[in-house]
């Protein structure tokens, strides 16, 4: 028998596990924030001598997540308020409002302030914290609002969800807010326990699971922000992968209960091992005030794991693991075994069942964090008699430092960027060379397309939202693209759109146009909800459409619709009259990621291209859903309520909307060159000396002279800043910095990339995931885990990536790359003063 990994103590009658010599002390993640969630932790701002430990800081920072079962009052925890200066501070707790109203999917949940008790101090009254001085206040969850059970429209908790803010008021220096979630749910057990949905809510998380039901059911289909993927990899090779558990709600026990492996992906010859198991209700727990009607650790929000006989709180360490091969998760003690416990599920014998629903985590901005993913399992076979519901809440795990061992599954990998040529569809050509996978059409012929907007009915095996026979590419003359509709819709609940095809592209941070231009005439748009047209969106519920569409009354209609999490709502419209005499319609939608906003536009013929009234204004979650690295848009056609017709696409463009305004220009910057650049039309630019650090920043240059594509300014891109030193510094302290003067108020920024080295001819092999960044604009991540060679479409190609309305207070406009993998790089930059 050998011995586990992780846990000598622990026998596992695994025959795949190994013992390894790896250290894992060098590979510790020692800050309490593993996966880069820093910069939305304001507990230690810079400037303020009072530091805010939470004592689930390592999973969730800012944050008090409490759980309990029919309204029992558990143990409280542990806020610690440390002064770290030397004058002492008057202090003031208060409970308040919750400040995340603007992901509320009940606002009344989001006023439960009276659901928390601070235990230790007086709240509302002012007590002193002397220099160097630490106090514990102890916080308890006692749930005044009865939890119960609802079925309408599915099976969850109601008033189950409370939530708070403690505001820490401190004299003279901001405010600080700890944010306080607690669930409660109806009762033990079965339909009464807290959905996934429910648990990811509570963590402050906007990922949607697709299902608000505590039942998901184990249909081999993708849910929400679902990612299927059977092994998975290590992110980043300098830290280990954690698995953090944040819910247990399985059948309660008295023995220890629920084994979690790592499992080597068979023959690949990689070790494996046991992390760690709960302690049931006969093991000592050792927590105060509780008591073992839970079974223990169950039923409960961030349970204690026992390793060896010790029942302890989660660290860094204990959940930590170093896998040297694709791994799988694995809810079982055994390597092999009826208990249907594997991400993988072909190895879950004999039933094969999807067992595990992997979600990125995203968090109170719908922001990505990359290599974090929320892991719900639903162990059990039900062909062998071990209890079985698809709730998925059984065990819920953090899994960090991990991507899906295919790279195209992974979400954090940014499209091309807006104005990009690949992402000019015209028509005129088929689509291989520049999408390898895109979709094929009638003949075969790639379209460029690389997905449809999937819909409910589709599953792992059979995509009914892809039907290439309904899809006819043309590339003669200037190219069209003609659909003929299904009666399937995505809109409210109905969710059947078939050939809603997509491509994706980084929306985070550049304005967009996402357009297409119909060719008419229109008298074929004249019936039911027949219509054609743009959305942008990541799913079926949650997108912002304008389309062409039938009316009653002979004109043709423009509809500017959005959906949001399947309420839809008509935001403006416009009618066209003789619709059967129009040549072509183009349909626009306008975003700006900085807003948080879209707008609608349409252009008849050559005419001036019309707003329509009304803006989308997103909020919270959903802004970093619709502004992603992966932004989904791409053309919807249907002719529910009537008969099929034939849409004609002139193009799909996703265009970058920078402004064409004249604009003073502040800085244009050749970086890389210690001498001005003057190009053919006679602007300047100029060497980046004295405005970067650390001054052993290298400049680069490029092999040769290459032509860089899609630009004419090769000299600005051959040129660029990278490396820092000889190369050898951790990657903690790769941060190249610009500091650019400006005055006061809002610019415009325009940054210049070209990958020169990853994939450059004679030199190293290229592709995607060789150069990872983030890049900061005035303290605000505005791009994360950047990849120029994801963005460009590979090496020696020219990005611009517009960025408007930056406001500087600080007269300095400061820009950083952190790098994540490799160095961060770029070759130029210019600022305008907005207009
Ligand atoms: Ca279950
Ligand atoms: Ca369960
Ligand atoms: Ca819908
Ligand atoms: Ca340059």
């Amino acid at each position: 028998m050998a011995t586990d990994l992780l846990n000598p103590s622990i026998n596992s009658t695994t025959d795949l596990t190994l013992n390894h010599s790896t250290s894992y002390s060098s590979l510790q993640a020692t800050q309490a924030d593993p996966y880069n969630f820093s910069s939305f932790n304001q507990s230690n701002a810079s400037g303020s001598s009072l530091q805010v430990l939470t004592p689930d800081a390592n999973i969730v920072p800012n944050r008090m997540v409490f759980s309990t079962v029919a309204g029992e009052v558990r143990a409280p925890k542990t806020l610690t308020l440390t002064n770290t200066g030397s004058t002492p501070l008057t202090v003031t707790l208060n409970l308040g409002d919750s400040q995340e109203k603007s992901n509320a999917v009940r606002p009344l949940d989001h006023q439960r302030a009276a659901d928390f008790q601070i235990l230790d101090a007086p709240t509302g009254q002012p007590f002193v914290l002397g220099a160097n001085e630490t106090r514990n206040i102890a916080v308890q969850f006692a749930p005044k609002r009865p939890a119960k059970l609802s079925t309408t429209p599915t099976t969850h908790t109601f008033n189950g969800e409370n939530y708070a803010s403690l505001t820490i008021n401190t004299n003279g220096q901001p405010a600080k807010t700890v944010n306080l979630a607690g669930l409660n749910t109806a009762n033990y057990e079965g339909n009464n326990e807290a959905s996934v949905a429910e648990i990811t809510r509570i963590f402050g998380w906007t990922t949607n699971i697709g299902s608000e039901s505590n039942i998901l059911g184990g249909q081999k289909s993708l849910l929400g922000d679902e990612v299927y993927s059977p092994y998975w990899v290590r992110a980043d090779n300098s830290k280990p992968v954690q698995l953090w558990p944040l819910a247990v709600y399985s059948g309660r026990s008295d023995g220890s209960h629920d084994p979690i492996r790592f499992q080597a992906k068979p023959g690949s010859g990689g070790r494996s091992g046991l992390l760690y198991q709960h302690a049931g209700r006969l093991q000592a727990d050792n927590v105060p005030g509780s008591n073992d009607l839970s079974g223990g650790e169950n039923q409960k929000l961030l349970p204690k794991i026992l390793v060896g006989n010790a029942s302890i709180t989660p660290t860094p360490e204990k959940v930590s693991f170093i896998p040297n091969s694709p791994f799988a998760l694995n809810r079982s003690f055994q390597f092999n075994s009826n208990e249907g416990a594997w991400t993988d599920y072909t190895q879950n014998l004999p039933d094969q069942t999807h067992n595990w629903r992997m979600y990125p985590i995203r968090d109170a901005q719908g922001t990505l964090i990359p290599h974090t993913w929320l892991a719900a399992s639903d162990p059990g076979n039900s062909l062998v008699g071990l209890g079985k519901n698809f709730d998925y809440n059984d065990n819920v795990y953090l899994l960090v430092n991990a991507k899906p061992e295919n790279p195209a599954l992974d979400p954090s990998v940014g499209g091309r960027v807006p104005g990009s040529p690949d992402l000019l569809f015209y028509f005129n050509k088929t689509y291989e060379n520049v999408f390898a996978n895109g979709l094929k059409d009638k003949n075969g012929k790639n379209i460029g397309f690389t997905k449809t907007q999937l819909n409910k009915n589709d599953t792992f095996t059979s995509i009914t939202s892809y039907n290439p026979n309904l899809i006819d590419l043309n590339t003669s003359g200037s190219g069209t693209l003609k659909i003929t509709t299904t009666s399937g819709s995505n809109g409210g609940q109905d969710n059947t759109l078939v050939n809603g095809l997509q491509t994706v592209f980084d929306g985070r941070a550049s304005k967009a146009v996402i357009s297409t231009k119909l060719l008419g005439p229109f008298n074929n748009i004249q019936a039911g909800y027949q219509q054609a047209g743009v959305m942008l969106g990541p799913d079926q519920d949650n997108y912002i459409k304008v389309v062409a569409i039938a009316r009653q009354d002979n004109q043709l209609g423009i509809q500017f619709y959005q959906e949001n999490r399947g309420v839809g709502q008509t935001i403006g419209t416009a009618a066209i009259p003789n619709p059967g005499n129009l040549q072509s319609l183009e349909l626009k939608l306008f975003t700006d990621p900085q807003a948080g906003t879209v707008r609608a536009g349409y252009r008849v013929g050559n005419n001036n291209v019309v707003l329509l009234p009304g803006v989308v204004s997103l909020k919270g979650g959903q802004i970093g859903s619709f502004f992603a690295a992966q932004s989904k848009a791409g053309l919807i056609t249907t002719n529910k309520g009537s008969t099929p017709f034939t849409a004609t696409f002139d193009n799909f463009l996703i265009s970058s909307n920078e402004t064409t305004a004249q604009r003073q220009v502040l800085h244009r910057i050749n970086v890389g060159s210690n001498s001005q650049y003057k190009t053919p039309g006679g602007f300047v630019w100029s060497a980046d000396t004295g405005l970067f650090s650390p001054s052993n920043a290298s400049p680069e240059t490029t092999l040769g002279t290459p032509n860089i594509q899609n630009t004419v300014l090769d000299p600005v891109y051959r040129t660029y800043r990278a490396k820092i030193g000889n190369g050898s510094i951790p990657m903690s302290s790769r941060v190249l910095s610009f500091a650019l003067p400006v005055q006061p108020g809002k610019v415009d920024l325009r940054l210049h990339f070209s990958e020169n080295y990853w994939g450059a001819p004679n030199r190293v092999p290229g592709g995607v995931g060789k150069r990872v960044f983030d890049v900061i604009v005035e303290g605000k991540t505005v791009l994360h885990n950047f990849d120029i060679t994801a963005a460009a479409g590979g090496a020696l190609k020219a990005v611009r990536v517009p960025i408007e309305g930056i406001q500087v207070n600080d007269g300095q406009l400061n820009i950083q790359l952190k790098a994540k993998t490799d160095f961060g790089a770029i070759s130029g930059i210019e600022v305008f003063r907005s207009v």
